[in-house]
């Protein structure tokens, strides 16, 4: 995301009406491009490109004439950030192998809701946030204006994901305080989203279902009830005047605590509908999130939940509510098979929703790059098969953003991948390390290929073979594989999801033998996962419970197997840690190179945890020795 300082600012040729949006196109380009005195933006309606943009650029002597033509403002802008970042990461150069001497190209975002998720709290904290605080300062905003500072951090937020093609914030946690809806916070957010839309940026809010109730402004929050059907229409009037191109509510219901209309032995159906009603008008949207459980399934495997739950509902929904599932069917572990929700539910509008914030990867300490774990769900899940994809951001008010340097890839990769989910991850990393750090071509492929093993090792040294769920209670950070507590929910306990005992380790969602999740599946993959011969083995101890001596197919045993992926997710990190640590000191400044250093210090010893934890506790189930 960074750009180069330029001496000589080039001339911007404007051939659109004047809009906010072109402007900053038009400063973009006056502050950041060096390849070219000259580079023109050009408004056409008639090209038909939505959002996207066509580039032309070709290089003449010692410059590059470039060209970026739209059918919308947001398209120009988008076709400017392009061209940046393809003379930051050396796509386009005046010198260098890498260059192209000429571009034509037409660019178009697949998903066309692309969206982030921020789970910010009024008070400043993040839920399952590790890079400082809320970077909303609640507080710096009043009397319908804010402090200079926060209006430039949030204007640099708008650009970095404006460069990347988002086009939706949700700017507060699912687990909603009735307070956003407040007059107080709505006069806040209007100011907010004043400053996102020129950038493209549409806002959303979270939203508590019981507010009215909560405000003291109706007695119950019953859905099918006229007062709070009303009151909801009178707040989505109050705000859409302050707001007119207010992007609809995110609503979190009857999960993990939150009210919803299942308080009222109403439906999923009649909440999101009585909601959506109220915004209809004004083509707001409705995301309904589907990770629900322990209501009304209570005995039923927690995979299971949310499709038995929601499949029965299908076509009930107005047509302004999309239904928003997480990409597995738990809760973003390192490793889930896909959501099979995506492919049962046909007369629903559906959005993906996947999480940047490493809650279960190591958070801000761990140097994992998740393109390959998105690019992994997109080959099950089929991105036409969702309206819109969400992340959850990793976005808090520390100086880099993200908290770990290289979490910021995680960010930047999610934008990418929205835009086109074709893209590679290697060719992400590749443009994020070239624009983030100055380095030769070779240690640009060494720390490429750093990210991308990052992920399948951080799997190997937590939970391989398709274990997964035995992170610590509450904070999700470390292992705890024995972890049981009566006073919890059994889904919240570690040895719910292993089933570790003398004969074997693994959770049986079979259908002949256990919990029959393999039926949620669509074929192939329904048989496939069934049968412990076929099952790929990343996925085996998810769907299987697997006796210890079980031959895998490489011809050792389980235990053995398991023994060796933690050895080898330990064995990665150490490398990791090598590398950075005698490879990379030169191209990287003090601070920077200090920072990395010492968590993939960290991110060893807590590998190591991992692997020490794990294996000495299933130990004591398969009384077979570690090598
Ligand atoms: C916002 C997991 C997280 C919770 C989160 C929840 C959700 O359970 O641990 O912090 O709550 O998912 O997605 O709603």
């Amino acid at each position: 995301m960074g750009t180069p300082v330029l001496s000589n600012p080039c001339t911007v040729v404007i051939k659109a009406p004047t809009s906010p949006t072109v402007d900053i196109a038009r400063q973009e380009l006056e502050s950041h491009w060096s390849l070219g005195s000259r580079v023109s933006l050009v408004l056409n309606k008639k090209l038909r490109l939505g959002e996207g943009y066509r580039i032309i650029a070709k290089r003449k002597g010692t410059s590059y004439e470039a060209a970026v033509h739209a059918s919308r403002p947001i398209g120009l802008l988008y076709g400017a950030y392009d061209l940046l970042r393809m003379q930051n990461s050396g796509t386009l150069a005046l010198h260098g192998s890498h260059a192209n001497t000429a571009v034509d190209k037409v660019e178009r975002p697949v998903f066309p809701t692309r969206m982030l998720n921020h789970w910010d709290n009024l008070d400043g904290s993040i839920e399952r946030g590790y890079a400082g605080k809320s970077i909303w300062k609640w507080e710096q905003i009043s009397n319908g204006t804010m402090t200079e500072t926060l209006r430039s951090r949030i204007q640099q937020y708008a650009a970095a994901n404006a460069s990347l093609g988002i086009n939706a914030s949700v700017l507060n946690n699912v687990n909603a305080s009735p307070k956003m809806l407040t007059r107080e916070y709505l006069d806040k957010v209007k100011l907010i989203a004043d400053i996102l839309r020129p950038y493209g940026i549409t806002t959303y809010l979270s939203i508590n279902f019981a507010t009215p109730m909560a405000l003291g402004d109706t007695k119950t929050a019953d859905p099918l009830d006229k007062d709070v059907a009303k009151w909801w229409k009178k707040k989505a009037k109050e705000v859409y005047s302050l707001i007119p191109d207010f992007g609809g509510f995110l609503v979190k219901a009857n999960s993990e605590g939150q009210p919803g209309p299942g308080d009222y032995q109403r439906t999923h159906a009649e909440g999101a509908n009585m909601l959506a009603d109220a915004v209809k008008s004004y083509g707001g949207k409705i995301i309904w999130r589907s990770f629900v459980y322990g209501a009304n399934h209570k005995n039923e495997d927690r995979v299971k939940q949310s499709l038995s739950e929601f499949k029965p509902m299908d076509g009930k929904f107005r047509p302004n509510v999309i239904l928003q599932s997480k990409n597995g069917p738990l809760d973003f572990q390192p490793r889930e098979p896909f959501a099979p929700i995506f492919m049962h539910l046909k007369k629903t509008p559906q959005y993906g929703e996947l999480q940047i914030t490493q809650e279960y990867l190591g958070q801000s300490k761990h140097l994992v790059y998740l393109a390959p774990m998105w690019k992994e769900f997109f080959s099950f899940v089929h991105p036409s098969l969702m309206q819109g994809i969400a992340a959850v951001a990793n976005i808090g008010d520390d100086a880099n953003w993200c908290g770990h340097p290289f979490s910021q890839a995680n960010w930047y990769a999610f934008g990418r991948l929205a835009w086109n989910p074709e893209l590679s991850s290697e060719e992400i990393a590749d443009e994020w390390l070239r624009q983030t750090f100055s380095m030769p071509d070779e240690a640009i492929a060494t720390m490429k290929s750093v990210m991308m093993e990052s992920r399948e090792a951080c799997v190997n040294y937590m939970m391989p073979l398709g274990l997964h769920h035995i992170f610590k209670f509450d904070h999700h950070y470390g292992p705890e594989p024995d972890g049981f507590k009566a006073d919890y929910p059994l889904e919240w306990c570690p040895v719910y999801y292993h089933r570790a005992d003398s004969i074997g380790v693994g959770f049986d969602r079979t259908v002949a033998t256990g919990s029959g999740a393999t039926a949620q599946y669509p074929e192939p993959y329904a048989s496939e996962y069934d049968n412990i011969a076929t099952c790929p083995e990343e996925y085996l101890l998810w769907f299987h419970h697997v006796p210890w001596t079980y031959r895998m197919k490489s011809g050792k045993t389980l235990w053995q197997e398991l023994c060796d992926k933690y050895n080898a997710g330990v064995a990665t990190v150490r490398n990791h840690r090598y590398i950075w640590h005698y490879k990379m000191k030169p191209y990287v400044d003090a601070e920077r190179w200090q920072h990395v250093d010492t968590l993939l210090n960290h991110q060893l010893d807590n590998a190591r945890e991992w692997r020490n934890v794990c294996l000495d506790y299933f130990q004591t189930f398969s009384k077979l020795p570690v090598e």
